[in-house]
């Protein structure tokens, strides 16, 4: 299914004091420092889009990792663009697989990406990543990025976040994944995860191997990202140069 690109967007409104999306406006220039040259988000992006340090972060290892230059990436749950923006702008040679559920936000993530210039290096499948993966040649994806909802902003008054809460499950993409695609993933998942649980779930085959990073903005931990496969670092690699975004491997 090909995206209507001719929609004309109008400047982001500023969100006002007292909105529950106010704290999210603060951080406008964290998740995009081009935010000003027209990023445009609906209500659900401004609280699940991936800050860019991070995104950018995870963008350099899971290409780096992949081996090739012309890697070829699949962001099963784009949103608005916040990841895959950051992959594309890797490197001219990548090509990242956008797909979403929601028509409105594909088009905001084909806008967003537009805005970086990276736009021609994207495909955008609307669908349900559930359907779309088993579809899906093998031999062309290196690489596969999820980052599903996690049920909204409440994800947080669970003291233990079970990856079944997601919808779809956090457990069946991965299998699904896994049987379909490639084992190369890293996902994206919330800060209060139950990583003991995931690891009971996730490593069920001899030699596989789950590698958790926290990914900090200043002091503060605000998402874990997950990686399986190609993507886990050996102990020697475990730091990456970056200005803003802190890192600690666990
Ligand atoms: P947050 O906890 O809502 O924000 O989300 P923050 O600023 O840490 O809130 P505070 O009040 O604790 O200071 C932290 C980050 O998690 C967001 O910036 C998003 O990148 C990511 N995130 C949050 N949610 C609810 C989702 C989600 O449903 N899906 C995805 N993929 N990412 C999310
Ligand atoms: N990483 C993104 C944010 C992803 S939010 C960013 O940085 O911008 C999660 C996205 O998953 C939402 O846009 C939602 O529409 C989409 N989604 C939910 N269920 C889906 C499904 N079954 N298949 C594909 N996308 C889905």
């Amino acid at each position: 299914m090909t995206i209507d690109t001719k929609q004309s967007y109008s400047r982001q409104r500023p969100i006002k004091e007292g909105d529950r999306l106010y704290k999210y406006w603060c951080q406008r220039y964290k998740l995009f420092s081009r935010f000003d040259d027209g990023i445009q988000l609906d209500e659900e992006s401004w609280w699940s889009v991936t800050p860019e340090d991070i995104a950018k972060h995870i963008a350099t290892r899971v290409c780096t990792k992949t081996g090739t230059e012309n890697a070829v990436i699949l962001d099963a749950f784009c949103g608005a663009g916040g990841n895959a923006i950051q992959f594309a702008s890797h490197s001219p040679y990548v090509r990242v697989v956008c797909c979403d559920i929601d028509p409105v936000r594909l088009r905001l993530a084909k806008h967003n990406a537009k805005i970086y210039g990276v736009a021609r290096q994207c495909e955008f499948i609307l669908g349900d990543a559930m359907q779309m993966i088993p579809s899906l040649n093998v031999n062309y994806i290196d690489a596969a990025f999820f980052s599903p909802p996690w049920g909204g902003i409440e994800y947080l008054s669970k003291e233990k976040y079970s990856l079944d809460m997601m919808k779809p499950s956090g457990y069946d993409v991965v299998e699904l994944c896994r049987k379909h695609i490639t084992d190369n993933i890293a996902f994206l998942m919330p800060r209060n995860t139950d990583q003991v649980e995931l690891c009971k779930r996730l490593l069920n085959r001899d030699n596989q191997e789950i590698e958790f990073e926290q990914n900090m903005i200043g002091k503060k931990t605000k998402t874990i990202t997950a990686y399986f496969g190609r993507l886990i670092n050996s102990d020697e690699e475990i730091n990456y140069d970056d200005d803003s975004a802190d890192y600690e491997e666990f």
